[in-house]
């Protein structure tokens, strides 16, 4: 398993330019972070977590799009602690790394989690902020996204609101997106259009953004390309959760998702810490 150690020991330095811009802009862009043999065989793992793994999970870690559809599958979350592969992923290595240097010191892995929007049915995700759905204090924390096809705007890119992370936390309220149940209410405001821009990226790149960047993507309108991710989610080791309220708002959302029907394996189809659902 040469490669995965490749993988898991691959030192990663970021410039001090790298840095500058990431605090300045709130994401940063590491473009080819995994390339060739391994991208293929880190890719494999997910199929493999896909086919064996994911059927057996509790419905409220594995969304689809339409619960009949094994197809639709739209998010799987706590990957880390179904699979030891994906756990040494997360918590060793490369991610951890670049997330231990952006946040300038010691973390704690808080999730990793897949985010797809398959072909034509990809539904947009709102425009948020992760450090709502955290609860932290101080909201310290980092989510890095992992591109698993290439992306642009036709399947559904990210989109970062550059610098929003140093204008405080906007207003959130419910939406109807699965996975993604809080958005900002005010969105757009004259800022936000002017400081959006559309993060294309090919499998293989890592973007990663603080947990205060606005961000949010569109639906995938292509008949054909899929638009799959994995979300890397860290809290530095100073970001206190509110544990309490975080588990309250967990278990009302979770009771929600099943009275809506929308959560559960779908039939055809042999946490929350960290999570943005
Ligand atoms: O994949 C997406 O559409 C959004 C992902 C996201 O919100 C995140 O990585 O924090």
């Amino acid at each position: 398993m040469m490669w995965k150690k490749a993988l898991l020991m691959a030192q990663f330095e970021l410039e001090d330019e790298a840095l500058r811009s990431y605090r300045e802009h709130g994401f940063l862009e590491i473009r080819r972070f995994v390339a060739g043999l391994r991208l293929g065989k880190l890719i494999e793992n997910v199929e493999r977590f896909i086919r064996e793994t994911v059927p057996g999970m509790p419905p409220e870690h594995a969304f689809y799009e339409d619960k009949s559809a094994a197809d639709s599958l739209k998010q799987i979350q706590k990957m880390g602690d179904y699979d030891p592969w994906f756990h040494d992923l997360l918590t060793k290595g490369a991610f951890r790394k670049v997330a231990e240097k952006l946040l300038a010191g010691p973390v704690v892995p808080g999730n990793l989690q897949y985010f797809s929007k398959p072909a034509d049915v990809g539904r947009p995700t709102p425009p948020h902020q992760d450090g709502y759905y955290f609860m932290l204090d101080p909201c310290e924390a980092i989510t890095m996204w992992f591109a698993l096809d290439n992306v642009d705007e036709e399947n559904g890119c990210v989109r970062y609101v550059k610098g929003s992370h140093l204008r405080g936390m906007r207003p959130h309220a419910r939406t109807q997106t699965l996975g993604f149940s809080q958005g900002i209410t005010d969105y757009p405001s004259q800022e936000d259009s002017k400081f959006e821009i559309a993060v294309r990226a090919d499998a293989g790149d890592l973007l990663v953004h603080d947990a205060m960047t606005i961000h949010r993507a569109d639906g995938n309108i292509s008949v054909e390309r899929s638009r799959r991710a994995l979300g890397f989610v860290y809290y530095s080791e100073r970001a206190r959760v509110d544990t309490d309220a975080h588990a309250a708002y967990q278990k009302q959302l979770s009771q929600e998702m099943k009275a809506q029907g929308k959560i559960g394996a779908a039939p055809n189809c042999q946490s929350h810490q960290g999570t943005t659902t």
